[in-house]
């Protein structure tokens, strides 16, 4: 995959597509098939880009039957091994940016994202002039179903915490349903993003921010997964609250807008 800096000269999209779903899987093979066909049969258009990272269940196996059936709109990114979610939509926005998809959508493989909620992302971004649509549970209208009181707490924590910490006005900012329109991810200095966890969501809300985009949060229902197992560790836990020092500390005493932006291409 090329640097981010070089594929607007090197490989520049002959054609625009209109709008991708990035799904990041690792042992996801109850879900993956169930919700490959969720999204196709909305016919809202989107296209799936899964990026599985050598999953020992076989989910990758699962997506290449599949895409026997949906070989024009499905597509598969194998990885070698567990490089964690952050690395994973990275790989994904820069194939989707080199494809040349307008929209590029991010969502859990596990039916915590409701895929009927594509839509309403993909309208905030192309009818609404969002630069960045944010599923969000903790505005009017959001719901969170079925969590257990501590992960609702952590979660709600860690939205209060970084909002606290970097003043950022997104209610959700670790949410991980979201879409983007092409432009705020080619704008970003993709090889400067360095967390992988939930501190990957809070830095990719907080690069759009620094950049002067429109972030616009759209209520969901977000409901706890039922089938596989969460990826959720102390190590994603610890990434966070240490990662939000790092960035008020980046954004405070080093120039974080010129740090995160693609200089080589559009003024932002
Ligand atoms: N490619 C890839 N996907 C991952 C990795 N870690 C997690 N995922 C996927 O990312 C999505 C979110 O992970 P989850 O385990 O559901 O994490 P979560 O939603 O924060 O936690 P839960 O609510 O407990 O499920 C799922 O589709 C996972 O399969 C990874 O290292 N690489
Ligand atoms: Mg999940």
């Amino acid at each position: 995959m090329l640097p981010t800096k070089y594929y607007y000269y090197f490989a520049a999209p002959k054609r625009r597509l209109e709008k991708i779903v990035i799904i990041p899987t690792y042992n996801e093979r109850d879900n993956i098939v169930n919700i490959v066909r969720a999204v196709f049969s909305l016919n809202t258009g989107f296209h799936i880009l899964v990026i599985d990272d050598g999953s020992p269940d076989g989910t990758a196996e699962l997506v290449k039957e599949l895409q026997q059936q949906f070989s024009d709109t499905l597509f598969l990114e194998e990885r070698k091994g567990k490089l964690g979610l952050g690395t994973a939509y990275i790989h994904g926005f820069k194939w989707a940016l080199q494809k040349g998809y307008r929209f590029i959508c991010e969502m859990d493989a596990d039916f915590s994202h409701n895929p009927a909620d594509l839509d309403r992302l993909y309208h905030a971004c192309k009818a609404e002039g969002a630069d960045l649509a944010v599923g969000s549970r903790y505005i009017k209208g959001g719901a969170v179903e079925n969590w257990p009181w501590d992960r609702i707490l952590l979660s709600k924590g860690a939205s209060f915490y970084t909002r606290m910490i970097l003043w950022m006005p997104v209610k959700d900012p670790t949410a991980g349903f979201v879409c983007y329109r092409r432009e705020t991810l080619e704008a970003m200095n993709l090889d400067k993003i360095t967390f992988v966890g939930y501190a990957f969501q809070i830095e990719m809300k907080f690069a759009a921010w620094k950049l002067h985009f429109k972030i616009q949060e759209v209520p969901i229902t977000f409901i706890d997964r039922k089938l596989g197992v969460s990826k959720m560790n102390k190590g994603i836990v610890k990434e966070g609250i240490l990662g939000v020092l790092k960035l008020r500390f980046m954004s405070l005493f080093k120039d974080y807008h010129r740090k995160i932006k693609n200089h080589d291409f559009a003024s932002v």
